[in-house]
């Protein structure tokens, strides 16, 4: 049973040690926002929310968040008693449209803080099996594709398991080429265009088909999922969608129509851990492979997606890669690491997330805070 009396919100500015670019922008700071769940007995659940600072990945932005969170969502769960966190997710829902990235963080939070509260780990709670994840990396655009090829290459003899390539027009076919000739055909490779193409480039995406590449990650538009079925019907790589998923109901469609055969499940853009464990369990009954997203997560969102794969339709390898891929120190202790053969452990022996919050660098990297309750 959870009951938050104060929902504490801080936004953290953590420099990547290097630029991240997507076809629709790029990232140096990840400003990221951090909420603190305090329960009546003084427990306390962590989440943070995947929200960028620009409206590139989705319709939400960290300021939005921070205003969904204090007018809307915040006083839905506080002073509210709910038996399970199962719970919180309809709560939050209901006559609340959207907004998937700010229900998402008080949602994660408060399955955090029912796993501490009965000192449970976050995987148990939600069910994982899983005792290792297979992790994959996602590769930004870079300048040409011999810098590709360098990346590519290091992460391979790193052990990722799985190679994602950022590809936009002007850096797709030629650049997956290069890096398919210099890795051999066993290195699983795949792409990740977050938007940058439309059907008039049927034509031009059935190159991509020569590559051997386990999936292309939402070629189409963000919330697109019938165009996605036309070039899916025109392909044989098969598509994964990411950003068109942002509920159970969208990933029905998605099997319904065909419009693609694996989903890129990441709980912060489906409105929290309940709604993505409701589009695992679909995809299991149909047979649909998925794999945990990520978003350049600080270790607190990085715990929640790690518990999350812990599941057993998460069969393919996810983009949860070590601390050290992203930040030259992390807000988390230990800081999560991936060994040679491209696994990141479950955390099971200690109870919530997992990991601990290093609230001193916390504090230093804190731009903003605002603490609401009752
Ligand atoms: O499309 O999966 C994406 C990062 C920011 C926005 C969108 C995406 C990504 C990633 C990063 O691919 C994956 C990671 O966190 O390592
Ligand atoms: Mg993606």
């Amino acid at each position: 049973m959870i009951r938050v009396e104060k929902i504490h919100l801080c936004e953290i500015q953590l420099p990547l040690k290097e630029p991240f670019r997507i076809s629709s922008g790029e990232v140096s700071m990840r400003r990221v926002l951090i909420v603190k769940l305090i329960d009546g007995d003084g427990t306390v659940g962590w989440g943070e929310s995947v929200a960028g600072e620009q409206p590139y990945y989705s319709p939400e932005t960290i300021e939005g968040v921070w205003i969904a969170i204090r007018n809307f969502i915040g006083p839905r769960v506080l002073g509210r008693t709910f038996e399970h966190p199962r719970d919180v997710f309809p709560a939050l829902s209901e006559d609340i449209r959207g907004n998937n990235m700010a229900k998402a963080a008080i949602e994660m939070a408060s399955w955090e803080l029912a796993a501490s509260k009965q000192s449970a780990s976050l995987a148990d709670l939600l069910g994982g099996s899983r005792s290792r994840i297979a992790t994959g990396i996602s590769i930004g655009i870079q300048q040409s594709p011999a810098m590709l090829v360098e990346k590519a290459r290091a992460s391979a003899a790193a052990g990722y398991q799985k190679i994602k390539i950022k590809i936009k027009p002007g850096a797709d076919v030629d650049y997956v080429r290069s890096v398919r000739d210099a890795l051999g055909p066993d290195v699983p490779l795949m792409v990740d265009a977050n938007n940058a193409y439309s059907l008039d480039d049927i034509e031009h995406l059935q190159q991509l088909d020569d590559f051997d590449l386990m999936m292309i990650e939402q070629p189409l538009q963000w919330d697109d999922i019938v165009r996605h079925a036309t070039l899916q019907a025109a392909m044989r790589t098969p598509i994964c969608l990411d950003e068109s998923i942002t509920g159970p109901d969208r990933a029905e469609d998605m099997i319904s129509l065909g419009a693609g055969r694996i989903i890129n499940i990441k709980p912060g853009r489906v409105g929290g851990l309940t709604p993505a464990m409701a589009i695992h369990d679909i995809c299991e009954r149909h047979g649909i492979p998925v794999w945990c997203g990520g978003m350049l997560e600080s270790g607190i969102g990085r715990a929640h997606n790690v518990a999350l794969a812990s599941l057993s339709n998460f069969s393919l390898p996810g983009d949860v890669s070590p601390s050290s891929r992203y930040w030259e120190r992390d807000i988390v202790a230990p800081e999560w690491t991936m060994d040679s053969d491209g696994f990141v452990t479950v955390p099971r022996n200690k109870s919530g997330m997992g990991v601990d919050i290093d609230r001193d660098w916390i504090d230093e990297l804190t731009v903003r805070s605002e603490t609401f309750g009752l």
